[in-house]
């Protein structure tokens, strides 16, 4: 009688035995922010007992709370890695721990064994959209392009920028002529767009590239106080669709985003209960969608929308 009562109990009740770690990169976006506060409400809804450490951005910060959910013998550990190399040996040690490890908006240069699934979007087709959409817009003029890149050694900022060669490849009166770093952050995006600006000339750039909304937001700062019109003078294309990207698209200031869905956990946690609960093998990769927004979309009321996510 009693098997039969428990075989009845409802998937819920297990998870609330579920105690997950999250080691998150930082809070380096608004993006990253809102992933956060997904994951948590998402634990929340679920039952699950989440354990979340911020790393400020710092591999060895990830690598200590890693060894530290491990000691404490949570039941899954979910990483979103800073940068894609450096993570075997810990995630050996989770493994000999038989501790599921998932993988959350970024990838690693790991043998794909070393971890159950990853939730990500497909950062070079983004990238590839991005480089679409700007040869559409540009048309056959020559256009001088500014990149600014995510954080060095990241997988989103390796694939975003051979996205956007792919992308830009058929139109030969396109070309990249500064790309570097803004790591994903509003004020170094501003900072690095003022060096561009000051080096290249504003007159002499046609576009912004930036692999985030935040260093897209921060460099409009800085194209705006060179006296320059955003949007306009020097086009505005990044990823993410954050609501301050949406805002900036209705204010004429940005001319397209890529949207990445904050919701990287769901899948995880449904993933991770699956395969405690029967064995069942997620696929190695579980993609989440990429979309694009312009101006022809009502951005006005996709901020406010937005706005209610935690970004
Ligand atoms: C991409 C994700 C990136 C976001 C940034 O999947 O890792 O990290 O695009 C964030 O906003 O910093």
């Amino acid at each position: 009688l009693l098997a039969s009562a428990v075989a009845l109990m409802p998937a819920a009740v297990f998870a609330a035995d579920l105690t997950v770690g999250f080691s998150q990169i930082g809070s380096e976006s608004g993006w990253r922010a809102a992933e956060t506060s997904v994951a948590k409400l998402e634990a929340e809804k679920r039952g699950i007992t989440l354990k979340f450490a911020d790393a400020q951005q710092k591999q060895e910060n990830q690598i200590k709370a890693i060894r530290s959910f491990i000691a404490q013998g949570v039941d899954g550990i979910f990483i979103a890695p800073v940068v894609a190399t450096g993570w075997d040996e810990v995630l050996e040690e989770a493994k000999d721990a038989d501790i599921p490890v998932l993988l959350l908006d970024r990838k690693v240069d790991a043998s794909d064994d070393l971890y159950l699934t990853s939730v990500t979007s497909d950062t070079v087709y983004e990238g590839k959209v991005a480089g679409e959409w700007l040869a559409e817009a540009v048309g056959g003029a020559e256009c001088n392009i500014v990149e600014l890149q995510g954080t060095t050694g990241s997988s989103p900022a390796i694939d975003r920028k051979n996205g956007f060669e792919q992308g830009i490849a058929g139109s030969d009166n396109l070309k990249i002529v500064r790309s570097q770093t803004g790591d994903f952050t509003r004020s170094q995006g501003k900072v690095v767009m003022e060096s561009f600006l000051k080096a290249e000339g504003g007159e002499n750039i046609c576009a912004l590239y930036a692999h985030n909304d935040d260093m897209a937001v921060g460099a409009i700062q800085a194209i705006k106080e060179a006296g320059l019109k955003p949007g306009e003078d020097i086009l505005v294309v990044a990823i993410d669709a954050v609501p301050d990207a949406h805002l900036a698209i209705a204010n004429g200031e940005m001319n397209a985003t890529i949207e990445l869905t904050p919701n990287m956990a769901g899948p995880a946690y449904d993933a991770l209960e699956k395969y405690l609960a029967d064995g069942t093998m997620p696929p190695k990769w579980i993609q989440t969608e990429s979309r694009l927004f312009t101006a022809s979309d009502d951005n006005n009321a996709i901020y406010e929308e937005k706005k209610q996510l935690g970004y």
